[in-house]
């Protein structure tokens, strides 16, 4: 393992040399924007120092493979967990974005949710029980130890107990009457909870008009983090032309925290305060790929700050907007926000801080409360290599807890 810093003006600059040394297959451990000390440590000139990574042995393994590909040896890293980049206008060598993930309609999945329904409004008639609370029916008690060990591992891993049985209930209707292998049993489930999430693919840039897309969500879940790290493999991997702007004006810090992800990266900012500033922002980067818009953090209950950031985006046309959630979230306070978010509208989820927990079954909860697709997932606090791009089958496995 060799561990070097890289040293740049902009960060474009300093990963430009990591990849000249280290390759596509390099790490980014840390990025930081530092000032070189002037006379009397003031006036230095801001640099960019990103740690990087790399594991030798597998370096080595790949490096005649890529040679031989291109002569040059690669087209760079791949920060992006999943390694997958945008369309971009006239980029042919580009990765083609992805099918969505789900096909149109997915019977035994749509089962799985009709079963989830109709527990729901059983639940709501028959006592007025809290939503998370278990409804055992006598079909359930009738499951074969295997089958009731499934729906436990999905429960323990923090789906709600209804949806975790209606998922089971429809794997063990599909197969009624056949043994019951529990490998082959997992491997259905897995399946199943696949097909009932969806995923969007990466953003196609290639529009001649920019494409526009805002983060909300409640306080801390890792909006302006999400947002560097999704700019900064845009504008650096994909080389897309990116703009960043903020709405968020209250705290203090919150600006300053997206300007030094925005220096470090090399790509504008602009803080909009009002919606007319949002408005002309926009307008005046009609030439860019892929425009960025952080907004403040609101809880559910602030009426006042959601309605502004609200006001703000509905002055826009075609914003694309996802709500970003920490998949750390207890049940009620999930369908508390999604609820409340749901009132200003929201198009797609980002999952953040997938490596706080090892339960992730909140990431089938929160797609059942809100049935938007996934665009992104986040699991630490680096910048940018922490983000993947959502895909079914990989929030199937951390569903079932296997990733
Ligand atoms: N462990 C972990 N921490 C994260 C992740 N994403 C963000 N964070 C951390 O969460 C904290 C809050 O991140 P921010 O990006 O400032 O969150 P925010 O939603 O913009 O916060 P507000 O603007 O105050 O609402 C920071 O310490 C981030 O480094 C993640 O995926 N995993
Ligand atoms: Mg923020």
């Amino acid at each position: 393992m060799r561990v070097k810093k890289f040293v740049g003006t902009t960060m474009h600059e300093a990963v430009a040399q990591m990849r000249e040394e280290f390759g596509r297959e390099a790490v980014i451990l840390d990025t930081r924007l530092t000032r070189q000390r002037g006379i009397w440590g003031l006036f230095g000139r801001k640099y960019v120092e990103v740690t990087a990574a790399l594991d030798t042995r597998a370096a080595n393994h790949k490096a005649s493979a890529e040679l031989s590909q291109d002569g040059k040896g690669g087209r760079g890293m791949a920060p992006l967990a999943n390694g997958q980049l945008p369309g971009l206008k006239g980029n042919s060598s580009a990765a083609e974005p992805l099918p969505a993930s789900e096909p149109a309609i997915n019977m035994p999945a749509q089962l799985a949710w009709r079963l989830y329904q109709e527990a729901i409004k059983a639940d709501r008639k028959d006592s007025g029980q809290h939503l998370e609370e278990a409804a055992d029916s006598e079909q359930m008690e009738s499951w074969p130890q295997e089958v009731k060990g499934l729906q436990g591992r999905l429960v323990n891993n923090g789906v709600e107990t209804r949806l975790a049985a209606a998922i089971v209930q429809s794997v063990w209707q599909e197969i009624a009457a056949q043994a019951v292998d529990g490998e082959e049993l997992l491997a259905k489930v897995k399946e199943r909870v696949a097909a009932m999430v969806r995923c969007v693919p990466p953003w196609d840039l290639s529009d001649s008009t920019p494409k526009v897309a805002a983060v909300i969500g409640p306080t801390g879940v890792g909006k302006t983090t999400t947002l560097a790290k999704i700019a900064a493999n845009y504008s650096l991997v994909a080389g897309a032309d990116v703009g960043l702007i903020t709405l968020d004006t209250y705290r203090i810090a919150a600006v300053d925290q997206l300007r030094v992800y925005s220096q470090i990266i090399g790509i504008p900012l602009r803080v909009a305060a009002k919606p007319e500033e949002l408005e002309a922002a926009i307008d005046s980067w009609s030439g860019k790929d892929l425009i960025l818009i952080d907004t403040a953090g609101s809880s559910p209950r602030d009426n006042d700050r959601l309605g502004e950031m609200e006001a703000a985006l509905a002055s826009i046309d075609g914003v694309e907007r996802h709500l970003v959630f920490s998949v750390t979230t207890s049940y009620r306070d999930l369908a508390g926000m999604i609820r409340r978010f749901s009132e200003v509208g929201f198009d797609r989820l980002i999952a953040t801080k997938l490596d706080e927990t090892t339960c992730h079954g909140s990431l089938l909860t929160a797609y059942a409360l809100a049935r938007r697709p996934f665009s992104f997932l986040t699991d630490g606090q680096g910048v940018p290599e922490c983000i993947r791009v959502a895909e079914a089958q990989h929030l199937s496995d951390l569903i079932l807890g296997d990733a």
